[in-house]
């Protein structure tokens, strides 16, 4: 079988025509997204049930052809796994908060496929019902941004639980991006032997670090967790929204893609990355709340700053917002293959 383009951009091979998938395709702006978290009795049955979570996977591709289908889960799905009480309110919220050595010790490392067997039955699921050429995306969030929710308890604007524990408790901090990384480790290799054959690593709160500590507390588990998956042959897309003064430092970890957000021309990053590293990105999301003709424009626009080289994944640059037109996703996808 010849690879899917996803995988060949990511491998920064040349393709016919740019690959497309979009962060949270499977969400909040389709209403029959609403319908079926409905059934499923809220998002956490979507995640869990996995007759509905692969139902929301396909929903997207089905409406617009996207190149890949992505597991519905959350980042903090392990985070449930590894001992902690979770709900969504609609974002996460957990009951006790890890801040003290004790409740550190008490987290354990999760065997994946008996603590979260849903996960891996949706992902065999996804690979036998979709065509060969779309693409099936595993994921999970980067040890230091799961460890910064399970600090907080909750999404925190300014994560002070966290930088508190950072600069005050340094090795316990590492205690808990150990235990974070192991459990993710496993989890993604499970993944892929389940049928993932893409990685997305997210580490959405890696904006909060300035460079030095950038490096000790999240890009080093990181990397650990992307030298160990070397060995499954499957490449995997590093994004750290909001952090794109970061981007040398993330070229330096081994992912074959890097996520690049809206703040920053897709050329600029390209060259600050260097010309080996794929790129992933980078519409703003709120460009599909404008009209047809801006969303094309736009469109065009970063097809232009890439200059036709290889190893683009065309993507927005974070999650698509849920009062996105659908049209407008059609607009876009239409603009990416040129047949608009
Ligand atoms: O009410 C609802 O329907 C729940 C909304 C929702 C959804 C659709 C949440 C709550 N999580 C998800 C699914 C999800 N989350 C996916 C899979 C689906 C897809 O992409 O199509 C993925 C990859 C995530 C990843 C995720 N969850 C991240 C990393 C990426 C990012 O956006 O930065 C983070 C930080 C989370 C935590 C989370 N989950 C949900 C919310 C509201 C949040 C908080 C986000 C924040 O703090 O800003």
């Amino acid at each position: 079988m010849t690879e899917q383009p996803i995988i060949q951009a990511a491998r920064n091979q040349p393709v016919q025509t740019t690959p497309i998938w979009m962060m949270r395709q499977a969400g909040r702006f389709l209403p029959e997204y609403h319908e079926t978290k409905e059934k499923a009795g809220g998002f956490l049955g979507l995640c869990k049930i996995p007759e509905y979570g692969v139902e929301v996977a396909l929903q997207p591709i089905r409406r617009f052809d996207l190149d890949a289908a992505i597991l519905f889960s959350d980042i903090l799905i392990p985070a449930e796994a590894m001992g902690l009480e979770l709900t969504f309110n609609p974002g996460p919220v957990f009951a006790r908060p890890v801040r003290q050595e004790a409740d550190v010790d008490a987290l354990i490392v999760p065997d994946p496929l008996s603590a979260m067997p849903f996960v891996m039955e949706m992902l065999t699921t996804l690979r036998q019902t979709l065509p060969a050429e779309k693409a099936i995306i595993g994921f999970c969030g980067a040890p230091y941004t799961v460890a910064s929710y399970m600090i907080e308890g909750r999404s925190s604007p300014n994560l002070e639980h966290t930088r508190t524990m950072l600069y005050s408790r340094p090795d316990l901090l590492h205690r808990l991006l150990e235990k974070v990384t192991a459990t993710n480790l496993h989890y993604l290799q499970a993944q892929v032997r389940a049928g993932a054959e893409i990685i997305s690593l997210f580490d959405s709160s890696a904006y909060s670090l300035p460079p030095v500590a950038y490096q000790e507390f999240a890009l080093t588990y990181a990397h650990q967790m992307i030298s160990a998956l070397s060995e499954t042959g499957v490449p995997i897309i590093y994004f750290a929204p909001g952090s794109m003064a970061l981007l040398e430092q993330m070229a330096t970890l081994g992912a074959q893609v890097i996520g690049v957000d809206w703040r920053i021309g897709l050329g600029k990053a390209r060259k600050r990355l260097g010309a080996e590293q794929a790129v992933q990105g980078n519409l703003d999301p709120a460009a599909l709340l404008g009209t047809p003709a801006a969303v094309k424009e736009h469109v065009r626009r970063i097809l232009d700053e890439n200059e036709g080289r290889p190893g683009h994944i065309f993507n927005l640059g974070h999650g698509v917002l849920p009062s996105t037109p659908p049209e407008n996703v059609e607009t876009m996808v239409a603009a990416v293959r040129g047949e608009i």
